[in-house]
């Protein structure tokens, strides 16, 4: 047994939320602490350090915008900065506002228990060490639950084997190796880029190919770097308009409103533009109107089939079961030029599935193949994942887990009836999941740190949502993702995410209404007296 520790508030997570929330909540001079299951700040960036690792945010646009003087002295050396810088960004902030003190590092937390005769939480952390919080802050990211793919023979391989978000500190060689790489998502396609340009040999195993788009990276230079900092003011403000929170602004027109060569030259513009400009720049119905997606993926298609030379390899990588941009659209770098490379050989897993892992390689369907290494970019178990692992009970003992099993519920994403005293950051239902997520995270700390302000200032022991404010929320999600084409698509957007074992049902886990949409709605329950909210 340990003695328990006593705080205010417990934050779970350092990583971009957590770290600004601590920041926060230390200026309402309440005692917080933050619980961090990795050995330093960073949560994303600290894990995933895997080669060509890097944000798809423009990188003047993903950093925190709370201080001026941070933003003055920060200069981004890349328009799309890689792994390592963003995490030294993560490190500097950190010792910039002296986070550091607060933080527990290695605090895996196992299981969060709330306490109704005290109105308190207990948080038991897997080293045995007990804390309790008032509140507690949940900050564990949305893509944090890595998942291996359950393949037999997977722990026999002798050779180097790996997941993309469990990377190791140390150099990996795979110059002139033999290398496996599974899984053809954003991370897939930005380490097969990287591994493309060493490997002696790269077999990349695809179960579903995605549509890619230029990320047109480059380094910042003098002139570019002295722009962004005098105009700050004006791309933070773009960022709080647009529905994503990207610096990308939807075009305001329908596809149906220009000739066919007009659209042509748009889409030209936007696939040359650098970053999510075809995605969320484009005219406002193409998530709204089968028609109009179609258009736009048929010309998605027609670019990957023009990049890759041979067109037996190119049909394979033109997917067909989705519209463009109804899943995670990844950006690349030469991505599909990859497949050009005499060193580098796809195989569909559609045709001829990976049956077994062996201590040597990997059998399909159709023969086996030899590898030094195996890298898993296999992904996720998205925006509940990372709740799951934690064992999270609130009034009766009822299991976070379980009152999710049947599809989650939310009070604006940020907070969940019968679970006094927690908050999610970037929950599920929360406009964060489909954002830019540091500029839409920062919105929900500083709203959380208002409703904690009203909470401590008025002497509250405990808030909730209330159930009726819960069903209208839920509802509220569903209805607006039933209007998109999302919801017509399997990904970990809308739960059917088939890396995990019986995630297999539809689940509205993302508000879709846009940022600015979600943060008017927040406000307004926040200057209705926390309408949806008892308090005591
Ligand atoms: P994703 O986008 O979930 O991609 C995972 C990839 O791994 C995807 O291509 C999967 O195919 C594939 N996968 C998963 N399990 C298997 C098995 N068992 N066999 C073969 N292939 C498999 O994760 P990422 O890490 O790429 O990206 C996550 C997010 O990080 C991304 O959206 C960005 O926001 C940043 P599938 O498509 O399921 O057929």
């Amino acid at each position: 047994m340990t003695d328990t520790q006593e705080v205010d508030v417990l934050i779970l997570g350092a990583g971009v939320s957590g770290l600004y929330q601590l920041y926060r909540v230390r200026e309402l001079g309440l005692s917080v602490r933050v619980l961090e299951a990795a050995g330093d700040v960073g949560g994303t960036w600290f894990w995933n350090r895997y080669p060509g690792a890097r944000f798809d945010s423009e990188s003047y646009t993903y950093g925190y915008s709370f201080s001026k003087e941070l933003l003055d002295e920060w200069n981004w050396s890349e328009h799309f900065a890689p792994q390592p810088e963003t995490l030294k960004y993560l490190q500097h902030v950190t010792d910039k506002f002296d986070l550091r003190k607060d933080i527990s590092f290695n605090s895996t937390v196992t299981s969060a228990i709330f306490d109704e005769s005290s109105n308190g939480w207990d948080v038991r952390v897997e080293d045995g060490t007990t804390w309790r919080g008032r509140v507690i802050i949940t900050a564990i990211g949305i893509l944090s639950a890595p998942v291996y793919p359950e393949i037999e023979g997977r722990d026999s391989f002798e050779g180097f084997a790996c997941h993309t978000a469990r990377w190791p500190h140390e150099p990996v060689d795979l110059a002139g190796q033999r290398v496996a790489v599974i899984g053809t998502g954003a991370t897939g396609v930005q380490v097969i880029q990287e591994l493309g340009k060493i490997a002696g040999e790269l077999t990349v195993f695809q179960r579903s190919p995605n549509y890619c788009v230029p990320l047109g990276n480059g380094p910042i230079d003098g002139e570019t770097q002295a722009r962004i900092h005098a105009t700050y003011d004006e791309i933070l403000a773009t960022c709080r308009e647009t529905h994503t929170g990207f610096i990308h602004r939807a075009d305001p027109r329908t596809i149906w409103e220009v000739s066919d060569e007009e659209r042509e030259a748009f889409f030209e513009r936007l696939y040359k533009e650098p970053g999510f400009g075809l995605w969320v720049g484009n005219f406002k119905d193409v998530y709204l109107d089968r028609a109009a997606n179609d258009i736009l993926s048929d010309f998605v298609r027609r670019k990957i089939r023009e990049r890759v030379n041979n067109s037996a390899v190119a049909e394979k990588l033109v997917p067909t079961n989705h519209g463009f941009g109804t899943r995670r659209v990844p950006l690349e770098s030469g991505y599909y030029e990859v497949y050009n490379q005499d060193n580098v050989r796809l195989v569909d897993l559609r045709e001829t599935p990976i049956t077994r892992i062996t201590p040597s390689g990997i059998e399909t369907s159709d023969c086996s193949h030899e590898f030094d290494a195996i890298v898993y970019a296999t992904g996720f178990d998205a925006i509940t994942g990372a709740f799951d692992r934690i064992d999270i009970r609130g009034v009766g003992g009822r299991s976070l887990k379980e009152k999710w099993a049947a599809g989650t519920r939310t009070y604006l994403g940020l907070t969940v009836a019968g679970f006094p005293n927690l908050l999610t950051i970037v929950g599920p239902q929360n406009a964060s999941i489909f954002c830019n997520i540091p500029r839409c995270s920062e919105q929900n700390v500083e709203w959380i740190t208002d409703l904690l302000r009203h909470m401590f200032d008025a002497g509250h022991q405990r808030f909730e949502a209330e159930e009726s404010a819960e069903d209208e929320w839920t509802a509220l999600v569903g209805q607006i993702a039933s209007m998109t084409l999302f919801t017509q698509t399997d990904s970990w957007f809308t739960g059917v995410n088939r890396n995990v074992t019986g995630n297999h049902h539809r689940n509205d886990l993302i508000f879709m209404g846009g940022a600015p949409n979600y943060r008017a709605r927040c406000d307004e329950v926040a200057a209705a007296g926390y309408r949806g909210f008892a308090f005591s």
